[in-house]
C-alpha cells in the first residue's frame, strides 16, 4: 500500500458539467457509431492501464455482460475514496461527474496513457444509462451508482468489508441507447484486437477478455512484449534472421521500447505508439529511431568493408526494406501534432530515441555478426535495386509513365477536367471495359480496362512494378506521379472505382489492386478516394418489370414477394461482361441507383497484416479474407 497520496482530491479541476458531453458526444468520443461505443471501453481501460504503468496492477479483466453492459476490473490500489475539497463529494464521484477530472489530474500526476481527448470516466458516465463502481481499499468495499447520463443515484457508501490485501476497482457501465442510436452491441473481435495490442504494448500485464453472452474468453499476457508483437507480424513472412532485435531503456522520464526484424519482403511495416496510442503519422520517437537505423547500418557496412569507399551511402529507405518494427514510447507530457493529432512533436524525444536505439542496435550488430551480415546484405541489395529502378525510370520517364500529357491508349477519359466531380472506373477485362465505355457518362466518368492478372506488388521489386503495363496505365491516368514525385493535388479523379466481377477471381483482382494502392498510393486510400463498385448478382424479370438483386438474400426476398403465381425469369450474372452497356449503367454506374463501397481500411495495421498474409505464400488465409472482404469496407450510398 502506498500511503503517499499523490493525487490530492482537490487537484481535480472542475471544468464543465456532463450535459456538454451528452449534447455533443462526437467531440468527446469521436462519434456515436459503433466505433464511439467501443471507445467507451478504452476510456475506462486506460485508467486501469495507468495503474499498471504506475506499478500497482497486474491484472485487468474486461467482461461483456449478457445485458451488453461492460465490466472492467483491475487489481490496483482502488480509486481514492476521500472527500474532494472543491466539490465536497468523494473523489470517485468527482472523477465520474466532473468533466476532465479523469483526464489530467491537475498536471501534478504522471499520467501516461491517454484516451482520445484525455477525458475518461465522466464522459463514459455521461453517455451511459447506468454506471456502477466498486472500490476495494483499506479493508472496505465501497460502492457508488449513477444513472441516466451521470446522475448520482447512490453516493459512495461502504457496502462491506474485505481482506486488507484485497484492492482494486470494478466498473460496470451500460451505454445509453439514446446516444448510441446505431448500435449498443459490443463486438468481441473489435475489443479483442485492441486488447491484444495493449497486452503487447504492456509486457507482463495480464489482460482478460470475456464475453458472457456466449462464453468466449481470451487471455493475453506477453512477457516478451513488442518482441512477440514483431514475431506475430512476421509470422506469415519469411524472416531472414532468427532473433527479434529488442532494445529498451529510460532517459529523462521518457521510456522507449523498440523491436525489429527483417523479412524477405520489400515493403516495410513500421508502427509506433506513444503512451499506448498509435501514432500513424510518426513523430520524433519514430524519426529518432529511423535516423539511427540508417546511420548505424552505414557505419557498420563501412567498418566491415561490405560497403566500399566510393559506394553511394545507403538511404533510409534502403534500410527499411523488409523491415518490421515497432517503436513504443512512454512520454510524460506528449505533444500531438499533425492532421489527425497522431504525430509526436516533443523535440527532446528525438535525441533520446536516437541515442538509445543507436547504442542498442550497434551492440546487437557487434554481438551477432552473422545476423548483421544478413541484414547489411539485404540493405545493399535494396540499394542496388533502387539505383537500377532509378535508371529504368529515367529512361522511361520522358516517353511514358509520369507524363500526364501521355495518357494510356486504353483509357477512355472523361471530358471534365474538374477532379472533384470526375471518376475513373478500373474495369476487369476488355469486354466489360467496352460496355462501360458505351454506357458511361462520358463527361464525368473515365474508363480504364485492365487485361489479365494484376501484378502482385507484394512479391515484386520496384523496377518490375514500374515496367508492368497495367500499373503504368494506372499511374499515368491518376496523374499524381509516384514515390518521391507523388502529389495528391494532381490527382485527376476523386473517385477511383474498382469494378470487378462478383466472383472469387474478381475479388482476387480487387485485392491485388488494393494492395498496389495501399503500398504505393497510400494517401489515396487514407483520403477515401478508393471505391469498389457493386454490380448485381441477379436479374429477375417478369413481364415488363425488371429487378436487380445484389445479394442472395435480396434475390430470395424479392422472389418470395412475388408469390407463387407470378412467372419470372431469373438470370445470374457470372461477370460484368454479361451485361450490356445500358444494364451496366443502370445497375452499377448510374449515380442515382448505384451503391459504392468506400474502402476505408481504418485499422491500417490490421489491413497491412491481412495483406501480407494474403499476398504471401499461404493460400488459405487468402480464401478466408476474400470471403470476408466486405467486412473491411464501409457501406456508402452515393
Ligand atoms: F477512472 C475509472 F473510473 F474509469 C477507473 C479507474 C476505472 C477502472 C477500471 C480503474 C480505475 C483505477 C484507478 N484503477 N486504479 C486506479 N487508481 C487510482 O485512481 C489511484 C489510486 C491511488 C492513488 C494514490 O496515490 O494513492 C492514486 C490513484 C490515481
Amino acid at each position: 500500500m502506498d500511503n503517499n497520496v499523490h493525487y490530492e482530491a482537490d487537484d481535480i479541476q472542475v471544468l464543465e458539467g456532463l450535459e456538454a458531453v451528452r449534447k455533443r458526444p462526437g467531440m468527446y468520443i469521436g462519434s456515436t457509431s459503433s466505433r464511439g461505443l467501443h471507445h467507451l471501453v478504452w476510456e475506462i481501460v486506460d485508467n486501469a492501464i495507468d495503474e499498471a504503468l504506475a506499478g500497482y496492477c497486474d491484472d485487468i479483466e474486461i467482461i461483456i455482460n449478457k445485458d451488453n453492459s461492460v465490466t472492467v476490473k483491475d487489481d490496483g490500489r482502488g480509486i481514492p475514496v476521500g472527500i474532494h475539497k472543491k466539490t465536497g463529494l468523494s473523489t470517485v464521484e468527482t472523477v465520474y461527474t466532473v468533466l476532465h477530472a479523469g483526464g489530467k489530474f491537475g498536471g501534478g500526476g504522471y499520467k501516461v496513457s491517454g484516451g482520445l481527448h484525455g477525458v475518461g470516466a465522466s464522459v463514459v458516465n455521461a453517455l451511459s444509462k447506468k454506471v456502477d463502481v466498486t472500490v476495494y481499499k483499506d479493508g472496505k468495499i465501497y460502492n457508488i451508482k449513477f444513472a441516466d447520463g451521470g446522475k448520482t443515484v447512490q453516493p459512495l457508501i461502504v457496502v462491506g468489508d474485505c481482506s486488507i490485501d484485497r484492492t482494486g476497482t470494478v466498473v460496470t457501465f451500460l451505454p445509453d441507447s439514446d446516444i448510441f442510436t446505431d448500435t449498443i452491441i459490443f463486438d468481441y473481435e473489435e475489443l479483442k484486437t485492441r486488447v491484444r495490442e495493449l497486452a503487447f504494448l504492456n509486457k507482463g500485464l495480464r489482460l482478460i477478455l470475456i464475453d458472457d453472452r456466449n462464453d468466449k474468453k481470451d487471455i493475453f499476457l506477453y512477457n516478451g512484449g513488442l518482441r512477440e508483437y514483431v514475431s506475430m507480424l512476421n509470422k506469415a513472412r519469411g524472416v531472414i534472421h532468427d532473433d527479434v532485435i529488442y532494445i529498451e531503456g529510460v532517459s529523462n522520464n521518457v521510456s522507449l521500447e523498440i523491436a525489429l526484424q527483417y523479412n524477405d519482403g520489400y515493403s516495410s511495416s513500421i508502427y509506433s505508439f506513444v503512451n499506448n496510442i498509435k501514432t500513424p503519422e510518426g513523430g520524433t520517437h519514430e524519426d529518432g529511431v529511423k535516423q539511427s537505423l540508417t546511420r548505424v547500418i552505414n557505419n557498420y557496412a563501412k567498418t566491415s568493408k561490405m560497403l566500399k569507399e566510393n559506394d553511394e551511402a545507403l538511404t533510409g529507405e534502403d534500410t527499411r526494406e523488409g523491415l518490421t518494427m515497432i517503436v513504443s514510447a512512454k512520454v510524460p507530457e506528449p505533444q500531438f501534432e499533425g492532421q489527425t493529432k497522431t504525430k509526436l512533436g516533443n523535440s527532446e524525444v528525438r535525441k533520446i530515441a536516437s541515442t538509445l536505439f543507436s547504442n542498442g542496435f550497434e551492440r546487437f550488430l557487434m554481438e551477432n555478426p552473422s545476423s548483421a551480415k544478413i541484414i547489411i546484405e539485404k540493405v545493399m541489395t535494396a540499394a542496388r535495386a533502387r539505383m537500377a529502378a532509378k535508371k529504368a525510370r529515367e529512361i522511361t520517364r520522358r516517353k511514358t509513365i509520369l507524363e500526364v500529357g501521355n495518357l494510356p491508349g486504353k483509357l477512355a477519359d472523361c471530358s471534365s477536367k474538374d477532379a472533384s466531380i470526375s471518376e475513373i472506373y478500373i474495369v476487369e477485362g476488355d469486354s466489360a471495359g467496352g460496355s462501360a465505355k458505351q454506357g458511361r457518362d462520358s463527361k464525368r466518368q473515365a474508363i480504364l480496362p485492365l487485361r489479365g492478372k494484376i501484378l502482385n506488388v507484394e512479391k515484386a521489386r520496384i523496377d518490375r512494378i514500374f515496367s508492368n503495363n497495367e500499373i503504368r496505365s494506372m499511374i499515368t491516368a491518376f496523374g499524381t506521379g509516384i514515390g518521391d514525385e507523388f502529389n495528391i493535388n494532381k490527382l485527376r479523379y476523386h473517385k477511383i472505382i474498382i469494378m470487378t466481377d462478383a466472383d472469387v477471381d474478381g475479388a482476387h483482382i480487387r485485392i491485388l489492386l488494393l494492395t498496389f494502392f495501399y503500398r504505393y498510393f497510400k494517401p489515396l486510400v487514407e483520403n477515401g478516394y478508393i471505391y469498389a463498385a457493386q454490380p448485381p448478382l441477379y436479374k429477375i424479370s417478369h413481364g415488363k418489370n425488371v429487378k436487380y438483386a445484389y445479394s442472395d438474400e435480396e434475390k430470395e426476398e424479392y422472389v418470395n414477394s412475388l408469390g407463387g403465381n407470378i412467372k419470372f425469369d431469373l438470370q445470374r450474372y457470372k461477370g460484368l461482361g454479361e451485361m450490356n452497356a445500358d444494364q451496366l449503367w443502370e445497375t452499377t454506374m448510374n449515380y442515382d441507383n448505384r451503391t459504392l463501397l468506400r474502402i476505408t481500411i481504418d485499422d491500417v495495421m490490421k489491413a497491412d497484416q491481412v495483406f501480407s498474409e494474403l499476398m504471401g505464400e499461404e493460400v488459405e488465409p487468402r480464401r478466408v479474407f476474400i470471403e470476408q472482404f466486405a467486412k473491411d469496407v464501409e457501406n456508402l450510398d452515393i
